[in-house]
């Protein structure tokens, strides 16, 4: 399929140590995936769903063991430890390569390896990047083809360069001691072994969409970020975009698939999907920032996915999906998961492959759900009735405001907006959230997670805050930066926030503040909105003092929370931009000032 050197001597190389049966090249084509379905499905790797009812979709169940990322069992082998820095975890290149190629040796002995060739963003634009990945596992191949944009017209556009992203993965024997993802940003290599889920082994997305490119981005002057991207049409017509940083499973899919309330629809207003995980992002020479979405499908969470939550991903998953690690309903050949409906199946297969039993289903008991926590969908952009038509556009879109949030049932309001691009990157790196099933490791605990990008920053954190400091001083037209929390909780634990379609609300008083049409409140902690602000026509359960609640700021439980930040910003390093350090200083400051 190329003559391009450097990747028939890759592959040669990584075939001599993975001794596969047979090499065959993935072309991108509908014959060639439906061929690779039908194998799938005569191993029991895959299970062919109703196709009256669920066209084209398929299940697929992982390992019990191997279920969501590994964070600590991901790795960042620069040749300088410093260069990882603390919050990711190291190791050295050689040593690196030396241990898993042990443990590549022979892994494919007997099977075949597949070679994905596929594009981040829209093939021959200025924005993509390409990467080819090596593969033993056929889910992989059909999810990739979901997800990124696979084909021979990917080698022709590398032609004889070799400047693309090599990924290696084996699934050897799912054996979670021996498990390992590992990047070498300096040499554009992933290795990953030993899994075969999602973050761990999709190797275009997090891996290389954020964790190498967020090293490229670094060196070449632009932002690999975990954030959706959504459009507000306005009834004129006209289209605002909001790029919004959340921790996994903490709502960037629901948001950017969001439905308007009927207060907004009725008067024409639209909401358009251009992403739900990650964003490009890169100065325009308009002097805006501009945003594309490197992928070409969704890996979405499940559970809690219905027609009153997110009908349009809901829609997005009829057709053309394979599921992973959800309820198998055998009445009707069909999937289930919590929070689908009311109605779980009598007959039904849960995610472990077990006979499940929903009248024993106990929702303290996360060991009794029918589908795993962090079970997914993986579905095509295309079939999504409200993708933007910007969508393929390899230009991207111009981003109005950048939105941060987190999980907190406690402490961060409804809303606020930081006083400058300065002090919205501090706002980003003291972001905190309680850690949900889409890594593996204990749920509900709260963490700072800057920026969302935690596990995902392919470098020191430090360096990626001055990073974007210094992006700052490049975008003459910068979005305003807010800090969103849907999560607040009273005192019984129910989220006080209806959320979903409603998180509308709050981002109609984003775009007023970026337009300059509203004031605000201004607190220790910057501009928070004035209650009446929020509109609230059309909600039950929401009042006047609902709001006011949702935006209360108190200075101890923030005071508190700056003394975590200390310990936080200290165990980061060395490295934190001093801007960073006063900022917490003035932010200090003025919440004793305000005591
Ligand atoms: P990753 O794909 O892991 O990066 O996650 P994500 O940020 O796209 O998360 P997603 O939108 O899939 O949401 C995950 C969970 O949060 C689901 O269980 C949702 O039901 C829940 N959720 C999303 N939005 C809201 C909201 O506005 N309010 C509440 N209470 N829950 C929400
Ligand atoms: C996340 O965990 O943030 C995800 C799912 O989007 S995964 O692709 O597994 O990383
Ligand atoms: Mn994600």
């Amino acid at each position: 399929m190329t003559n391009n050197k450097y990747v028939l001597g890759w592959i040669e190389e990584m075939a001599a140590m993975t001794q596969p049966d047979k090499i065959v090249w993935i072309d991108g084509s509908e014959e060639q995936a439906e061929a690779l379905r039908a194998e799938a499905c005569s191993t029991g790797e895959m299970i062919k769903l109703n196709q009256e009812l669920l066209p084209n979709c398929y299940l697929h169940r992982t390992a019990v063991n191997d279920v969501a990322r590994v964070e600590g069992r991901t790795f960042i082998c620069t040749s300088k430890k410093e260069d990882a820095g603390n919050i990711n975890n190291w190791m050295d290149p050689k040593e690196c390569y030396a241990k898993l190629s042990k443990l590549y040796t022979g892994a494919m002995k007997g099977r075949t390896m597949y070679v994905i060739p596929y594009s981040m963003s829209i093939v021959g634009s200025p924005f993509a990047k390409y990467g080819i990945e090596l593969t033993d596992s056929i889910y992989v191949v059909l999810n990739m083809l979901i997800m990124t944009r696979v084909g021979t017209n990917v080698l022709e556009a590398l032609g004889e360069s070799g400047d693309f992203i090599k990924g290696l993965h084996a699934k050897a024997d799912i054996d979670e001691e021996n498990r390992y993802i590992c990047h070498f940003p300096e040499d554009n290599t992933i290795w990953s072994v030993n899994s075969g889920y999602g973050g761990n082994v999709l190797l275009g997305k997090k891996c290389f969409a954020l964790r190498i490119a967020s090293y490229l981005g670094r060196k070449e002057g632009w932002m690999a970020e975990h954030m959706l991207i959504l459009g507000v049409e306005y009834p004129n017509g006209e289209t605002k975009y909001i790029c919004a940083a959340f921790p996994s499973a903490c709502g960037k899919t629901n948001l950017a698939m969001l439905i308007p309330p009927e207060l907004y629809k009725k008067q024409g207003y639209k909401v358009w999907c251009v992403g739900d995980d990650i964003a490009w992002l890169r100065v325009g020479e308009d002097g805006r920032l501009w945003a594309v979405n490197p992928e070409n499908g969704f890996f979405g969470v499940a559970p809690g996915t219905n027609l009153n939550s997110n009908p349009n991903a809901l829609y997005t998953t009829m057709k053309d999906t394979i599921f992973t690690n959800v309820v198998h309903n055998k009445e009707n050949n069909t999937v289930w998961w919590e929070g689908l409906d009311k109605n779980p199946p009598a007959d039904a297969i849960d995610w472990k492959g077990n006979v499940w039993d929903y009248t024993k289903y106990n929702k303290a008991d996360k060991s009794t759900c029918g589908a795993h926590p962090n079970s997914r969908f993986t579905a095509l952009a295309a079939n999504c009735p409200c993708l933007s038509k910007e969508f393929n556009n390899p230009k991207g879109v111009p981003v109005s405001a950048i939105v941060f949030g987190g999980r907190r049932a406690k402490t961060a309001p409804l809303v606020y907006q930081s006083t400058s691009w300065q002090n919205g990157a501090f706002v980003g790196s003291i972001m905190a959230s309680e850690t949900t099933a889409a890594a593996a490791g204990a749920v509900g605990v709260v963490r700072r997670d800057p920026m969302a990008m935690r596990p995902f920053v392919g470098y020191d954190m430090g360096d990626y805050w001055a990073h974007w400091l210094k992006m700052g001083t490049m975008i003459p037209n910068a979005p305003k930066i807010f800090h969103v929390n849907w999560f607040r909780t009273d005192a019984d634990g129910n989220f006080i926030w209806p959320g979903f379609g409603d998180n509308m609300r709050v981002l109609m008083w984003i775009l007023a503040r970026c337009e300059g049409k509203v004031s605000a409140n201004i607190t220790p902690i910057g501009y928070v909105p004035n209650a009446e602000d929020i509109n609230i026509e059309g909600l039950d359960d929401v009042n006047l003092d609902t709001i006011k609640e949702l935006l209360t700021v108190d200075v101890e439980s923030w005071l508190a929370d700056v003394e975590n930040i200390k310990e936080f910003y200290a165990q980061v390093g060395d490295r934190v931009p001093q801007a960073m350090y006063d900022e917490l200083a003035a932010l200090e400051a003025r919440l004793n000032a305000a005591k």
